[in-house]
């Protein structure tokens, strides 16, 4: 199975928490803080292996979460650093954000990388937190939290030129007589139902990458026949070839063919309606095909393009397409399939605002926020320097505000999970 397009969830390590802890040494009570940082959590990275042509194995699985860092150690040992958590895409692969619909990375080349979501930092050991008065914190940093999101990935191969046209009229064919590649091609509609990549080399020793995608019908780009799902192969192409059965054998009116496929590729994206095409009547074997082609030929050439006749099934006039084609593709500039405006920027990714919540539940104020009970775990409630870090946490993150805007009075109960405490202003 061809899978093109999928959308999984990336979610990297939280960091480690950083340690509590002190140098046990005989006759000394305290001896100095010896609490190790935590380990940084595992990114999730996407790669290119060129090996690869679909996204198959994302349609399979579609969760994926690196690991955490570990949290530090006694006697200033360091929790571990994890790996990164690496996934191999195909070239081609365009990584976006589902939730602002930006691109993150466009991997095209073996090796390519992008992080898609940053592993949380190590928290840091009681060690970093003594000062000239506080010789023994007793409160350490928790780790942060790693990032998720949804992403969505789309294959938009890499192939220099992509072949185009109504089903049937011989793109496969053509496909299989310029390169190696082996496409099924038979005489009835959608034979092709997913994109083949050739290599071609033309008579001044160029190649180029050919792509055939499915057959386009009237509609594809509302997703009718299969073209519309494929179209997105033809997005980066510098060039392409359009070709048309000029016998009519189908009954159809090639001047026709042109107009709806050209229509298609414009309704799908506008872009593509400012690539070089080639236009190429195919089939001239037919006798059909070579009444009509004058008067196809004129037409068309009218319009500005330039238009070649050829039989795929002879390999009459295909030496002239493809030379053609490869000097075209010299003459083009690579196509920059992402502007600047749709690339996703640091400051387009907002942090998630932290959600605390404060309810008075029958005269009692109960918070709830994930980064609070964090902030618990970090905290002594004996150590007098450990609660005042507490309080100007809490002062930070604006909930003594909000307790007042509550209304609370001095003496009123405070509950944060198992904590329970006396609000004075
Ligand atoms: N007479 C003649 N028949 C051809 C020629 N080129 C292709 N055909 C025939 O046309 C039919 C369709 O060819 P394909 O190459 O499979 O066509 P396609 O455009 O890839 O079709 P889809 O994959 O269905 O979109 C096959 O029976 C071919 O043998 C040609 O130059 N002359
Ligand atoms: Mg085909």
């Amino acid at each position: 199975m061809f899978i093109d397009k999928a959308r999984i969830f990336v979610k990297s390590g939280k960091g480690g928490n950083g340690a509590v802890s002190f140098r046990k040494e005989k006759y000394v009570p305290a001896g100095g803080p010896a609490g190790g940082d935590g380990g940084n959590g595992g990114n999730v990275v996407f790669e290119v292996d060129e090996g690869l042509r679909t996204l198959m194995d994302f349609r399979y699985k579609t969760k994926y979460v690196a690991e955490n860092g570990e949290d530090g150690k006694k006697k200033r040992m360091h929790g571990k650093s994890v790996e990164d958590l690496v996934l191999k895409v195909p070239p081609g692969t365009l990584i976006r954000d589902e939730e602002t619909n930006l691109v993150i990375a466009d991997l095209r080349k073996h090796g390519d990388r992008a992080i898609v979501a940053k592993g949380g930092f190590g928290g840091r050991g009681n060690t970093h937190f003594t000062t000239a008065i506080r010789q023994a914190p007793s409160f350490a940093e928790a780790g942060k939290e790693g990032q998720e999101r949804w992403i969505v990935l789309e294959l938009k191969m890499i192939a220099d030129v992509g072949l185009v046209g109504f089903p049937n009229v011989g793109k496969s064919t053509f496909l299989s007589v310029v390169t190696k590649a082996k496409p099924k091609i038979a005489n009835y509609h959608f034979t092709t139902i997913k994109p083949n990549l050739g290599v071609v080399k033309t008579k001044f020793g160029d190649s180029f990458v050919l792509a055939d995608i499915p057959g386009l019908i009237e509609g594809a780009h509302e997703g009718i026949g299969l073209g519309h799902a494929f179209l997105r192969h033809v997005e980066r192409t510098k060039v392409l070839i359009h070709i048309v059965d000029v016998s009519g054998i189908e009954g159809r009116d090639p001047i026709e063919d042109f107009n709806k496929i050209n229509e298609e590729l414009k309704l799908y994206n506008d872009k593509l309606t400012t690539r070089s095409q080639i236009v190429v009547a195919n089939k001239m074997d037919i006798p059909e095909a070579r009444e009509n082609y004058e008067a196809f030929k004129e037409e068309i050439e009218k319009r500005g393009y330039k238009v070649f006749s050829m039989s795929a099934a002879t390999r009459e006039g295909i030496d002239e397409v493809i030379n053609y084609a490869g000097t075209i593709v010299k003459e083009t500039e690579d196509i920059e399939l992402v502007s600047e405006e749709e690339m996703l920027k640091e400051e387009d990714i907002k942090p998630k605002k932290e959600e605390i919540e404060i309810n008075n539940e029958d005269g009692v104020f109960v918070i709830e926020g994930k980064s609070l009970q964090r902030l618990l775990y970090s905290v002594n409630f004996e150590d007098m320097e450990s609660v005042q870090y507490f309080q100007k946490i809490m002062e930070k993150k604006g909930v003594f505000q909000r307790l007042k805007d509550m209304g609370a009075q001095d003496g009123d109960t405070v509950r944060l999970y198992d904590l329970e405490f006396e609000y004075y202003e």
